[in-house]
């Protein structure tokens, strides 16, 4: 009946259902929405837990005693329902200081302020049940070309992993790190634009087992790439350490619909992916319900998200059940490409001499081969749009 519960391991950051609707060309249209309101009306919803910035918590420049009651009155809302705290985040985006950046912003100071920013937020994610930290590093970039010397800005950004993964190990943390990729958007264009890049980035830590993505399925769309195969690729180098689910329409700006809006055929081979691999991590849905909803539309869109994937969760499984798809699978030799090229224990030797693998490989024959994908991919449609 596509009804939520926490064993589905549904989040939601406090700034998705939070956010009030402010645009570049328009004014907020919500008011805000109470931490503790949230927490409460997402556990109705069904769902397993809550994210958060520093900031969605704790208003920026609040005092100590004012942080103490913020987070005292979120942990009473957290014990009373039950929901989790699997992921914190900082917000190095917002306030002005931030607009040249921040582990990479040109002026040093901004840079050691924004180390100490979220070295205190890791102790609150710590105290709070998070294993992972994300980093979204939204102002780090550039509008020009003088302005940012790149090279320096991935030494800057590799200084600063280095320390938090320092700070962790030091700290005896049970904490890992999630880069989010994100082409452009505040800034004309961000460091580490797409998944691939932050794998390439994260290589080069010096504790690279501590950071890992969190792709976010739109922002993967904006740079007009396959989410589902950045996701795989994530997987396949054991990096997929979260994720962040929504709906995007092609090459725009960042939409952040509800999950399921938008490519619902990626969201299709998305949750077909995650449920194949078993992928163990929260769904966390970062989205934004339209600023032409109000307060009932944010609910509305919020249950949509968790619906959605249900219903895609149901549609992948009986695809995946269907001895048509079976067959048809067979038909376009996924089995084959599950196979090693070599057989087993033979060498590249054993290959130079096999001449049944080109002297006498008929390639006349093997071009004329069709792939049977048209046939596998319509099964895929009817079962996704309800037809089987
Ligand atoms: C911001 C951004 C999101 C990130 C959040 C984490 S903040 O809303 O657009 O994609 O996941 O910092
Ligand atoms: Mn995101
Ligand atoms: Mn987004
Ligand atoms: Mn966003």
């Amino acid at each position: 009946n596509f009804q939520p519960t926490p064993d589905d391991h549904f989040t939601f950051g406090l700034w998705t259902v939070g956010w009030q609707g402010r645009d570049p060309f328009g004014d907020a249209t919500r008011a805000p929405l109470d931490p503790t309101e949230t927490v409460r009306r997402l556990a109705e919803l069904g769902a397993y837990g809550v994210t958060f910035h520093d900031d969605d918590l704790v208003p920026f420049g609040s005092s100590d005693a004012e942080r103490a009651t913020h987070v005292k009155r979120f942990r009473q809302a957290l014990d009373a329902t039950g929901m989790k705290v699997p992921m914190v985040t900082t917000n190095l985006f917002t306030h002005p200081v931030f607009k040249d950046g921040a582990f990479t912003a040109n002026d040093r100071d901004v840079r050691r302020y924004a180390l100490r920013k979220t070295l205190r937020n890791i102790d609150l994610a710590v105290d709070l049940g998070a294993r992972t930290f994300v980093a979204w590093g939204g102002r780090e970039g550039a509008e020009s070309g003088a302005a940012k010397d790149v090279r320096a800005a991935l030494d800057r950004l590799k200084e600063a992993f280095d320390l938090l993964g320092q700070y962790v190990l030091d700290q005896g943390y049970d904490l890992r790190f999630a880069v989010e990729p994100k082409p452009n958007e505040p800034r004309g264009d961000i460091l580490l634009p797409t998944v691939g890049h932050a794998l390439a980035f994260i290589d080069r830590l010096e504790h690279p087992e501590l950071v890992g993505v969190n792709p976010e399925v739109g922002h993967e769309q904006m740079a007009g790439l396959n989410f589902p195969h950045g996701v795989a690729q994530a997987l396949w180098s054991g990096k997929l350490f979260h994720i962040d689910l929504n709906g995007q329409s092609g090459i725009k700006y960042d939409q952040d619909l509800r999950f399921g809006a938008g490519d619902v055929r990626q969201a299709f081979w998305l949750v077909d992916l995650l449920e194949s691999a078993n992928w163990a991590g929260p769904r966390h849905f970062d989205f934004k319900p339209p600023r032409t909803e109000d307060t009932d539309g944010v609910w509305a869109s919020a249950a949509g998200c968790m619906r959605n994937y249900l219903i895609l969760k149901e549609r992948a499984a009986a695809f995946r059940a269907d001895p048509e798809v079976r067959e048809a699978l067979r038909a376009a030799r996924l089995d084959q490409l599950a196979t090693p090229t070599l057989a087993p224990g033979e060498t590249l030797d054993d290959l130079l001499a096999d001449r049944s693998s080109f002297e006498d490989f008929d390639v006349t024959a093997a071009a004329r081969r069709g792939m049977a994908f048209e046939r596998l991919d319509q099964l895929a449609m009817d079962h996704l749009l309800g037809a089987r």
